[in-house]
């Protein structure tokens, strides 16, 4: 189907209503350059809740500039439903879209040579990781920090070299220099810098792995050196509404599963004890993680400059018992 310039909502509504309609869309640059974006998942609800969009599952070649308006109600000259409280983005922009503050993507705004309507193409926004591959292969083998927009603006760790690159690094460690016992919010919106250890937020894991179509890798390190990995086929977390709730599956690799036992568990912090067991699991581990009744990973956990053992530390049971990791990495790709 075809996304042509319309106000026919309503007919687009009932398009959608049964949930299972793919969107594709395909843009040309006036050079004539071509690209396409589709989407697994794309509809909109009724009038009454303004058309609110819900959209994810992004593939394609011409960059993911429609997620930035996931969640957005629609906004016309005449009816002001975007965020932005200083101006109508309708007015502004010249169009009707599901604007926020404003827009990434414009594509009912007036075109004009020079107006971008497709900010990933402008402004070469990336998604994660495995876009920037994907859209620019010159990167391939290219390790280091780069700004992608998984849900905002985030700097972020890319390996592009194991195992073919493309991996977005949601979690390192390498020293202490930076304190991981931290509140929700915190986690929630990501701390760190990536250059060395961080977290990437709650919020951006959540949006990356939304299209349930990523896969986790886990790298480790003990201070003696040795090296271990685990990979998973599914990784996804929920929203926060359902507390990051972990689902996790689909083990490979040399280190063993110690996240098995945390799947379908929610996210607990040292603020916000969700695990099962009675008391709290991070103040108890020291750290902030899918806990149960507590853990048999704790890679959030404190850090400690040899291999001590305490359950407290960054650990994963079933490679080295409670000894204190010296490195970690937890990375997503998107699946071919
Ligand atoms: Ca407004
Ligand atoms: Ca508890």
């Amino acid at each position: 189907m075809k996304f042509e310039k319309t106000n026919r909502n309503e007919a687009t509504h009932a398009l959608r209503r049964d949930k299972k309609q793919e969107l594709r869309i395909d843009l040309q640059r006036h050079n004539g350059e071509q690209a396409y974006a589709v989407y697994a998942t794309f509809y909109i609800v009724d009038e009454n809740n303004k058309y609110t969009l819900t959209v994810s599952g992004y593939n394609g070649i011409a960059g993911d500039s429609l997620i930035y308006h996931n969640g957005m109600r629609f906004t016309t000259k005449d009816q002001d439903n975007d965020v932005n409280s200083g101006v109508n983005c309708a007015t502004s922009w010249q169009g009707g879209w599901w604007y926020k503050s404003c827009h990434h993507a414009n594509l009912n705004g007036k075109i004009r040579r020079g107006k971008c309507v497709w900010l990933s193409i402008c402004e070469k926004i990336y998604k994660d990781c495995s876009d920037i591959v994907k859209r620019d292969p010159s990167k391939k083998g290219q390790n280091g920090v780069y700004v992608i927009y998984p849900d905002t603006r985030r700097e972020v760790f890319c390996d592009m070299t194991t195992d073919e690159g493309g991996w977005t690094v949601i979690q390192k460690r390498k020293d202490g220099d930076v304190d991981f016992y931290r509140t929700w919010i915190e986690y929630k919106n990501g701390f760190g810098n990536a250059t060395k250890n961080y977290w990437i937020g709650n919020d951006a894991i959540h949006t990356l792995t939304m299209d349930k179509n990523q896969e986790l890798r886990v790298d480790l390190q003990r201070h003696n050196g040795e090296q271990a990995y685990a990979v998973y086929t599914t990784f996804y977390i929920g929203d926060e509404d359902s507390k990051y709730i972990l689902t996790v599956s689909g083990y490979n690799g040399t280190a063993g599963d110690s996240l098995a036992y945390h799947n379908g568990m929610k996210f607990s912090t040292k603020d916000q004890d969700n695990g099962r067991g009675s008391g709290s699991c991070a103040k108890q581990r020291h750290g902030a993680w899918w806990y149960d009744n507590c853990a048999y990973s704790n890679l959030n956990g404190m850090y400690a400059q040899s291999a001590l053992s305490d359950g407290r530390y960054p650990i994963w049971s079933h490679w080295t018992g409670w000894e204190a990791l010296k490195q970690t990495v937890m990375m997503l790709r998107y699946k071919q």
